[in-house]
This record gives structure tokens, sequence and C-alpha cells, in this order.
């Protein structure tokens, strides 16, 4: 891509040193290929057994981000991880409202939502992190969409757009600059997973190949427009430096 002075882009970039957040706050793009360093984090969002084959809210070859999770975790210095965690009954499940199926939308006080099968209930099997998945790197879990009335798709800020989980001050506090979002899944909670760490001041990188998506009705066009317009990158694991 040709820059302002006829320089290109990735020229420039690969000779300069990380600007990160600062960027971002500057409204300057990131760099287009995150650094992996102690100021980077590897968010792995949701990767349950719900959200894989044989689940309640089986995401297409959800499993098969496993080991591409695995190999990526080894080299990252900083690994959190997301957890569904929803309480029985919780107002995301359409069997809690009447009349109401799977994948039909209704209003929430905080705006639209899409209503889901029953999934990733508090304590269930299909509530836990799938077998294959190597928890060993991982730091921190955040769980989210534990409120009743609230659900949460982004493991920063719940689906009111205003209770945060905790997750940004965690990851300031450690220094973190850059984030890779992987996981399940891309149009949902990667998404907003993704949309909210940019928002946050971090720079957003979402590795496409390790995530897998639900795609109901274009989500995941959608997603991926909503992404690029929020300043989150789009990368494959191939583009990480070795
Ligand atoms: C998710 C729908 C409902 C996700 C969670 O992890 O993407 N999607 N709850
Ligand atoms: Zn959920």
């Amino acid at each position: 891509m040709a820059g302002a002075f006829g320089i290109d882009r990735r020229s420039l970039m690969a000779g300069a040193v990380a600007v990160g957040a600062a960027a971002a706050a500057r409204g300057a793009r990131a760099q287009e290929i995150p650094v992996i360093d102690a100021r980077t984090a590897l968010i792995v969002v949701d990767v349950q057994n719900d959200f894989c084959p044989g689940g309640k809210l089986a995401v297409p070859g959800g499993d098969e981000v496993v080991p591409v999770i695995n190999a990526l975790a080894k080299r990252f210095s900083h690994v959190v991880m997301t957890q569904d965690w929803h309480p029985a009954g919780h107002s995301s499940f359409a069997s809690s409202h009447t009349g109401k199926r799977p994948f039909e939308m209704i209003a929430m006080p905080y705006g639209q939502q899409v209503l889901w099968p029953e999934h990733c209930v508090q304590g269930s099997k299909g509530a836990e992190f799938h077998a294959g998945l190597d928890m060993t790197p991982a730091q921190a879990v955040i769980r989210k969409g534990y409120r009743r009335e609230v659900d949460s798709y982004s493991g920063f800020v719940e689906a009111d757009r205003t209770t945060p989980t905790g997750l940004t001050g965690y990851l300031r506090e450690r220094g973190i600059l850059r984030t890779v979002i992987v996981g399940l899944a891309t149009d949902f909670c990667v998404n907003w997973t993704a949309q909210d760490a940019a928002r946050a001041g971090f720079d957003a990188y979402v590795v496409e190949d390790a995530c897998r998506a639900i795609d109901l009705e274009g989500s995941l066009a959608r997603a991926w427009a909503e992404m690029a317009e929020n300043d989150v990158s789009r990368i494959k694991t191939a583009d990480l430096p070795g």
C-alpha cells in the first residue's frame, strides 16, 4: 500500500518500533502484523464444549481451532482465556422467554439480543473448556455473561455496554499494548472482544484461521466489516513472526 509520500507502508512499518496503543490513541493505524513480546497478550475466546461439535450451540469446525491455539499460546508470555458462564434461566436463552425460539431476536433494555439455545450453563460439562485445549499457558480466566439479565459477548464490557469485566485494567496493569484474539465464535464473542480491545486503546488483531464462526444471516461478513471499521486487523497464523 502506498503511503502519503509514496513510501510503501509495509517497509516503513518494518523499520518502525512498536507504536502500539499510542498510535491508536492518535488515530493512526496499528502495525499490520503484531510483534509478539512481553507487551503482547493472546486472548482465547470461549473454546468451550458447547461451542464445539456435539455441543448445545455448536460452531461448525469449532474444535479445529484447538491445535492451532495450543501451538500459538506457547509463543506468548501473556495468555488470557474467556469463558461464557451463564446461570440457568439466563435471559439470552430462548427458553427463558415464552413463545420464543432459538435464533430469534428480542428487545432487551440494553438493545436487540439474539436468543440462543441454552448453552454454557455454570458448572455444566458444556461450559467446560474443550478437553484438548492446553490450559497450562492461561494466566487468567475471565468469566462473562454470569448475570441473569445481561449477556456479554465481549470479554471486556457486558452487553449493557457499561459494566466492565475488569480485563482492561488487568491488561493495562501488566503493560499490555497489543492483543491477539482467537477462538469462538468469530462473528459474536471474538468480534465484540476484539472491537472492545481496540476501543480500550490496545492494538487488536484477530487471527482468522484460529477462529470459527456461527454465521447467522450474514453475521460473519458484517462482523469483519465492523471490525475493519473499528481498527481491528485481520491476520492469519502464517503472518505472525516466527
Ligand atoms: C457466543 C453466542 C452466545 C460466543 C456466546 O462465544 O460467540 N455466542 N454466547
Ligand atoms: Zn452465551
